[in-house]
């Protein structure tokens, strides 16, 4: 039984596929870019009941490859039938994993690339990786075109992102799978480094392992889950899966009481902050570029998630619309964590709870990186967002000094500074759809002899400018979003805010000026879901946030949507190589007067 918020099924995704290709979008001329539900007005959403039939769609991205030109249509999976059809001037679809594997191919079987390695000592093309990142808006050429690194295995197995092939760079029609030109600007060798981190790569011993720690859940997890829907102690939502966000969270609610209509990535943007050739091309966006649904991989029991799991599968599209199924991709579990509430009175002795979370997670890597995505659901009403950012860093050998823009992490080599943007998009409806959010932060009395007055200073957002904010270390800023009819709330706390450094000639700043403020609020609309966006791949602009935020619309006793800028400032370190241990980040959702008191005091102790 379909729930109208179910992923997109495999047969679905086919579906989808055979209904434009009975309309000529098929192969060899055209490649199918994103498969997607079309997720239903909110107020059918809410109307559905179990037993409902439900009308799907999906909105299909597809570009003819000898033409370029790129159309969006929307196909009733129901009816069989094509609803829209457009085609979308100017713009570039999201890069498909196919395009990244038949890159790294074509290139390694050119036989000028093939040339271009003899000329550095590498003769056996088999060990080398070509790995494409695309353009802003200076490509170099005309159509869809990509930038490539190269990289070296050691030995078959080995770890590619452990030896560049520095100066050397591919240019390539991704359309046509040519290559456009070779950029060499010299070879400054391969130094001699540690970038393997595997047993059978490394002869590095072995710690002596700890103790086994077993998970024991005698009665199983606590949780229920029914088709996509879950249900544990007062809460309960659905979870979801798109190409583009990957793993999304629908209708949270707590005893019945809507908190979020729904919660997901939106955006990611990594510019590596290099202004030498190496890596001055060097931003991805990889939500909008790659898309962290195509990117998620499966998980593991024992090493990834411990204990009693739950797992969710996905399917997603390949570029012939053939379904990709991704096994495991969700993960669902219950975690310990430590204690929640406690006291010891003098007479009594200890009252303690110990808090337990339900976690909901998933794990994406794209290309050198891995980002662990972690929803968790507190005994209290609270809400967390995790990422932890793991994998290898890009490195670059130098020659002579080390340049100022990175750290030297190994032998004559260094890994650039960079940034980890992500735009989370909360879509909070905090006891109903009408919300106001309320910037709230603390300040001095003024006036006050003793000095010691401090009061919170509440100032509604009323329009989508006013809706433009930062973070407020000195003031102790947060964002509360307020039922003004019922008078509770939840609180957006941020954490891990980071500031975007980023001067205003910088073509990255105007592709995704959405990263210059860590908060914009607007009304929800259904079709506003790209913070810099629909197609980021060789933009110009950013035609997300700051087009939409410019009509000023009201926010005030609306629908919000709350778009939250946090990631990760990464400075690396030498212990960051050459696989990096997590880094973490994250930020809160803390219902703020939603209770009368502390709504665990009832946990039985
Ligand atoms: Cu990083």
């Amino acid at each position: 039984m379909t729930h109208p918020l179910d992923p997109l099924s495999a047969d679905e995704i086919r579906a989808a596929a055979a209904i434009l290709r009975a309309e000529g979008v098929a192969r060899p001329d055209w490649r199918i870019a994103t498969i997607a539900l079309v997720e239903p007005r909110k107020d059918v959403v809410a109307g559905h009941r179990p037993g409902h039939s439900v009308l799907r769609e999906a909105a299909v991205t597809a570009w003819n490859l000898r033409e370029g030109t790129v159309i969006r249509a929307v196909v009733s999976l129901t009816g069989g039938s094509v609803l829209d059809w457009a085609i979308v001037p100017g713009v570039q679809p999201n890069v498909t994993v196919d395009e990244w594997h038949e890159c790294d191919a074509a290139m390694r079987a050119h036989p000028d690339v093939v040339a271009a390695l003899r000329g550095r000592g590498i003769d056996d093309p088999s060990l080398t990786l070509v790995d494409v990142w695309t353009y802003g808006a200076d490509a170099p050429y005309p159509g869809r075109v990509g930038w490539c690194d190269v990289w070296l295995r050691a030995a078959p197995g080995a770890n590619p992102y452990a030896h560049p092939v520095a100066g050397l760079k591919l240019i390539v029609d991704l359309n046509t799978m040519e290559l456009r030109e070779i950029v060499d600007r010299g070879d400054p060798g391969r130094p001699e480094v540690t970038g393997e981190y595997t047993a059978d790569h490394t002869d590095l011993p072995t710690r002596e392992p700890l103790r086994p720690l077993h998970i024991h859940q005698p009665d199983g997890p606590s949780f229920a889950l029914d088709g996509y829907g879950l249900t544990w102690a007062n809460w309960n939502l659905r979870v979801g899966f798109t190409p583009r966000e990957g793993l999304v969270l629908h209708q949270l609610r707590w005893d019945e009481r809507p908190v979020a209509h729904r919660l997901g990535f939106a955006e990611m943007v990594v510019p590596y902050r290099d202004p030498t050739p190496e890596h001055a091309d060097r931003t991805a966006f990889d939500i909008g570029e790659w898309g962290l649904g195509f990117m998620t991989t499966s998980l593991t029991l024992g090493c990834d998630c411990l204990g009693e799991i739950r797992y969710l599968d996905a399917c997603v599209n390949d570029s012939a619309g053939e379904p990709v199924e991704i096994p495991n991709a969700i993960c669902l579990h219950e975690e310990d964590d430590g204690v929640l509430w406690k006291h010891v009175d003098g007479e009594r002795g200890a009252e303690v709870r110990r808090s337990r979370r339900l976690v909901i997670s998933s794990h994406v890597t794209v290309a050198n990186y891995d980002y662990l995505i972690y929803w968790r659901l507190y005994l209290d009403g609270r809400i967390e967002c995790e990422v932890r950012a793991t994998g290898i860093m890009v490195t670059t050998p130098f020659v002579g000094e080390a340049p100022e823009y990175g750290t030297v992490v190994d032998t004559r080599t260094y890994a650039p500074i960079h940034q980890h943007f992500i735009v989370a998009r909360l879509d909070l409806d905090v006891d109903g759809e009408r919300n106001t959010v309320v910037m709230s932060e603390t300040e001095l009395v003024p006036d006050d002899p003793t000095g010691m007055g401090l009061r919170q200073r509440r100032v509604p957002l009323r329009t989508e400018q006013e809706g433009i904010q930062d973070v407020s270390w000195a003031t102790q800023r947060t964002w509360k979003v307020v039922n003004p009819e019922r008078g509770t709330a939840y609180t957006l706390v941020p954490g891990a805010a980071i500031p975007p450094l980023l001067p205003e000639h910088a073509p990255v700043l105007r592709r995704a000026r959405a990263i210059a403020h860590q908060l914009w609020v607007t009304p929800f609309a259904r079709d506003e879901q790209w913070p810099c966006g629909e197609f980021v791949v060789q933009s110009a602009e950013d035609t997300g946030l700051p087009e939409w935020t410019a009509e000023d619309r009201g926010i005030e006793n609306e629908d919000v949507v709350l778009w939250y800028v946090f990631g990760i400032h990464h400075v690396p370190r030498p212990e960051d190589w050459p696989v990096m241990p997590v880094d973490t980040v994250r930020f809160d959702l803390k219902p703020t007067g939603f209770f009368r008191s502390n709504p665990a005091l009832d946990l039985p102790g």
